[in-house]
Parts: structure tokens; C-alpha cells; sequence
């Protein structure tokens, strides 16, 4: 079915019976739909139906209320203040428990209590949002590449979070909530353990995250030089090649030795930054649990000099 798309062109289209897009089994739509001129200028003009679904407003609820429990936890932080809320906000935190409180379930509120519980409302949020995507992947008929790589990037959140701290007997080890404050976390995690640089899976972690920007660059620049042949097409091109295809791939082979198909290049993307949080999870959970210090790690197994 032919479908109009605004982006290629400064003309909006605004027809008499709004557009209500592939139909889908269950429509539990909702609203009359509108047109908005600066939504055009950028993509579609049409706004609406719109379709939420309880699971996705579940979602929303848990992650409102992890926002707010964090939110007050810090606005209390400094005396209610609002002035000094709003100026001191990037180094403001709500911490995880205390060491002496190991994994209690329920530690006194003040000291790390309120972060459990934000941390279990925001990881029912991020949990629910999966739920979420994978249903309306299936209502639409889609494959399932979007909910496993969202996966992949909630796998590391849960070690982080959940999974390591658990296997180290305590809550203190789990990042806090706050902008510095979780930088600050960042630091310290690899000053203790000895160097994170010395650990493989944060090798591979850069390595991927390093690559899935260089692909990003590489397939954006190849797919806009070529849209005058079509390459905006891409997904027809897969199976219907079509020149585009045909001199992208014939580019990189002239440039880089080798290519990639109009398929298997997206396979490429989604590896790269799938692989990314993947790596980097396994990496953190090594940490403290099987490795105590990476930088020693490193002299034992040959990967630094030992002299
Ligand atoms: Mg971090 C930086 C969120 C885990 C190391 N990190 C950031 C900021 C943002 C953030 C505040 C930009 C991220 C970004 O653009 O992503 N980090 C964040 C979250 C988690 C997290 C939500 C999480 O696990 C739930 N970060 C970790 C772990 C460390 C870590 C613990 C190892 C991976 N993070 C670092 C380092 C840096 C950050 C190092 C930075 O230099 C950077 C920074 O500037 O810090 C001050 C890509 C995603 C997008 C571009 C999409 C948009 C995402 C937006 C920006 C997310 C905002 C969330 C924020 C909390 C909302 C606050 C709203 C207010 C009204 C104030
Ligand atoms: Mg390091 C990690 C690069 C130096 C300590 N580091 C990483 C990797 C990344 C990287 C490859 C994180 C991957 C990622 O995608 O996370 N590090 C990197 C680079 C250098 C570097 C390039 C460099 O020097 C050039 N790192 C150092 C030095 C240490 C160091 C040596 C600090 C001094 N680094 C750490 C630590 C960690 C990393 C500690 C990690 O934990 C991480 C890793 O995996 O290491 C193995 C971003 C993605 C996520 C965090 C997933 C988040 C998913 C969730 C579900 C998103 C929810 C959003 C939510 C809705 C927002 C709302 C929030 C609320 C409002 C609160
Ligand atoms: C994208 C895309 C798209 C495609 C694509 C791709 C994005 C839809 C359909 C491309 C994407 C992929 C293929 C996916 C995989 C890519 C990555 C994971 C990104 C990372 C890439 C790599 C790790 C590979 C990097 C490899 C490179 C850069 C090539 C390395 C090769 C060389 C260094 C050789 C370079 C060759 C040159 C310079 C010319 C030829 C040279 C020779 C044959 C060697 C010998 C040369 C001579 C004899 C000539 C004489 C030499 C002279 C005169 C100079 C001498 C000087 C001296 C000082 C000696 O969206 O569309 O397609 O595919
Ligand atoms: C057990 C329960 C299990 C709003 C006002 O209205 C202002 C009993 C818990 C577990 C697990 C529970 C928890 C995990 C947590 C993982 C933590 C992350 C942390 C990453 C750090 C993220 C920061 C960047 C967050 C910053 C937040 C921020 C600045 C919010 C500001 C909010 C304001 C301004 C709201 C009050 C005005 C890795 C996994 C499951 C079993």
C-alpha cells in the first residue's frame, strides 16, 4: 500500500479521512486524530489515533513513581528548598543501603530504604516497557530484534543494580541515583577492582559501542548519498535491489576491500550494539564476585608486562 511520507518533500499532506496507518487485528485505538504543522516539518503532520494499553500505562505509573520517589528523596535532601533543589541537582543522590544492612529487604527508609524501593518501582517500569514492546512487535506482525536488543541493554541495568549486588551479598554495592553521584560510582567501581581498562568484556564493551558508531556513521552517510537512487528504499531494496544497493556495496568494496548487503548490514548494526551492554554485563558481573583486581588479573594471565 502506497504511504506518504512528508520527510522527502516540504509539502504536507493533510487528507479529508485521516490516515489510520496497516490495520491491525485488536484496534484499541483511541481519539480523533489532528494535524499539527511543526510535527510536519519535521515528519507526519497527523497526530493520533493514539494506543497506550494497560501495560504501557502500568509502565508509566511504576516509572512515575520511581522519578518522584527520587525526586523528594532529594528535594528533602537539602531542606526542602526549592531554589537550592534546582542548583545543586546534578550532584544531588539518593544512595543505595548501607553495608551493614547487607540485602535486607526493608532497611530504615533514610538509609537506603527509599532506593530499594525507587528500584523496584523503576526496574517494574523498564520490565513492563519490554512486555510492551513485544507485544506491539506482535501486533504488528514484526519480528522480535527490537524487545531482544532493548533485552540486552536491561541485562547490564540489572547487574548493575540487581543481579551483582545480590551475588555480593549487599545492596551497598548497587549503583546510587543521581547524576555525579552515579559518575562518581563509575570511578570508584574501577579504582577498587583495580583498573577496568585490564578487564576483556569492558575491552569488547568499548570495542562494540566504538563500532556501533563508526557503523552508524558509515550506513547514514551510504544510505543518504545514494537516496538519489533510491536508497531510502532500503527495506524493497533487500529483496528488489534496485542500483542503490548495487553501488553502495560497490563503494566499500573500492574503499575498504569489502561489503555488505542491504540485509546484512543492518545484522552488523544490531550485533555491534547489541553486544555492547551484552559484554558489559558479563564484565561488571566478573567484577568482585570472580576477579578481585583486574590490573593483577592482568600481570597473572600475560596481558600486562609483569616485569
Ligand atoms: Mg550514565 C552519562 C543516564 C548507568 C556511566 N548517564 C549519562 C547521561 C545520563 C545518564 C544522565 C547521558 C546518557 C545518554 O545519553 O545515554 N546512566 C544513565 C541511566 C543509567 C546509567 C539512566 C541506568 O543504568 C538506568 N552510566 C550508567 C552506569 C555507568 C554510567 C552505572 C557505566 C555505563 N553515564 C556514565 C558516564 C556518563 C554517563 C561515564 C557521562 O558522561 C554522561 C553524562 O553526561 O553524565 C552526567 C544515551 C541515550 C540517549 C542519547 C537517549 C536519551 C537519554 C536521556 C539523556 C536520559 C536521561 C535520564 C536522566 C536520569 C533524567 C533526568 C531528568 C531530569 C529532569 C533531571
Ligand atoms: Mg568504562 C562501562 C566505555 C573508561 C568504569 N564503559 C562501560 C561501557 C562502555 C564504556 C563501553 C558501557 C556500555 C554502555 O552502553 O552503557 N569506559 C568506556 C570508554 C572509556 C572508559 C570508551 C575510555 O576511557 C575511553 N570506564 C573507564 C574507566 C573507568 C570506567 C577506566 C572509570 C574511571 N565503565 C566503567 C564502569 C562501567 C563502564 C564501572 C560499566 O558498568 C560499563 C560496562 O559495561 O563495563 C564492563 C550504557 C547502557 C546502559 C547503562 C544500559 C541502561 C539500560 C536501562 C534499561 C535504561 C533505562 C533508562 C531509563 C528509562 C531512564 C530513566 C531513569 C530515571 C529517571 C532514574
Ligand atoms: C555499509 C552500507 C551498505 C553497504 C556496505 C556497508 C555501511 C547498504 C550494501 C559497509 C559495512 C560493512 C561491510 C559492515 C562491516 C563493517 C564494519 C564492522 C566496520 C569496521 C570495518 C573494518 C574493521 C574493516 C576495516 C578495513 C579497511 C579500512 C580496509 C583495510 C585495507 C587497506 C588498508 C587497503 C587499502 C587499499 C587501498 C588504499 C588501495 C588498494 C591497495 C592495495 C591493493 C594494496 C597494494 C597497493 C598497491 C600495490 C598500489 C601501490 C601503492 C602505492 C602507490 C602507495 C605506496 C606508498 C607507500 C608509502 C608504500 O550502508 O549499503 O553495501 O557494504
Ligand atoms: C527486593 C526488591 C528489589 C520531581 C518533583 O516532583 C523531581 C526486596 C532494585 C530491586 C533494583 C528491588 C534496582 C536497580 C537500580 C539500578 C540503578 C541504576 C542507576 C543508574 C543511575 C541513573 C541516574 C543517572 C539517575 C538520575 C536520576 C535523576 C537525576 C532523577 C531526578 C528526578 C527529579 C528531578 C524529579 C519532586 C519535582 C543502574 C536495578 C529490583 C527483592
Amino acid at each position: 500500500m502506497a504511504y506518504y511520507q512528508n520527510i522527502f518533500t516540504q509539502v504536507q499532506v493533510r487528507p479529508l479521512v485521516p490516515d489510520q496507518g496497516v490495520p491491525v487485528a485488536v484496534d484499541d485505538r483511541v481519539g480523533k486524530p489532528f494535524n499539527s504543522y511543526l510535527f510536519g516539518l519535521l515528519g507526519n503532520s497527523q497526530v493520533g489515533p493514539i494506543y497506550i494499553g494497560y501495560i504501557a500505562a502500568l509502565s508509566i505509573t511504576c516509572g512515575v513513581i520511581a522519578f518522584e520517589i527520587i525526586g523528594l528523596n532529594m528535594w528533602a535532601s537539602v531542606n526542602w528548598d526549592p531554589v537550592q533543589f534546582v542548583r545543586q541537582l546534578p550532584w544531588l543522590a539518593l544512595e543505595p543501603p548501607l553495608p551493614k544492612y547487607g540485602l535486607k529487604v526493608l532497611p530504615p527508609l533514610n538509609e537506603g530504604g527509599w532506593w530499594l524501593i525507587a528500584g523496584f518501582f523503576l526496574t517494574t517500569s523498564i520490565l513492563l516497557w519490554w512486555v510492551h514492546l513485544y507485544k506491539r512487535a506482535k501486533a504488528l506482525g514484526l519480528g522480535l530484534h527490537v524487545p531482544y536488543a532493548f533485552a540486552s541493554a536491561i541485562w547490564l541495568y540489572l547487574v548493575l543494580g540487581f543481579i551483582r549486588p545480590l551475588l555480593m551479598g549487599s545492596w551497598s554495592e548497587a549503583v546510587p541515583f543521581g547524576i555525579f553521584p552515579h559518575l562518581d560510582w563509575t570511578a570508584a567501581f574501577s579504582l577498587r577492582y583495580g583498573n577496568l581498562f585490564y578487564n576483556p568484556f569492558h575491552m569488547l564493551s568499548i570495542t562494540f559501542l566504538y563500532g556501533s558508531t563508526l557503523l552508524f556513521a558509515m550506513h547514514g552517510g551510504t544510505i543518504l548519498a545514494c537516496s538519489r537512487y533510491g536508497a531510502e528504499r532500503e527495506i524493497d531494496q533487500i529483496v528488489d535491489r534496485g542500483t542503490a544497493t548495487e553501488r553502495a556495496a560497490l563503494f566499500w568494496r573500492w574503499t575498504m576491500g569489502f561489503n555488505a548487503t542491504m540485509e546484512s548490514v543492518h545484522r552488523w548494526a544490531w550485533w555491534f550494539a547489541v553486544l555492547t551492554t551484552l559484554t558489559g554485563g558479563i564484565g561488571i558481573l566478573l567484577t568482585g564476585t570472580v576477579v578481585d583486581n583486574w590490573y593483577l588479573w592482568a600481570v597473572k594471565h600475560g596481558v600486562a608486562p609483569s616485569y
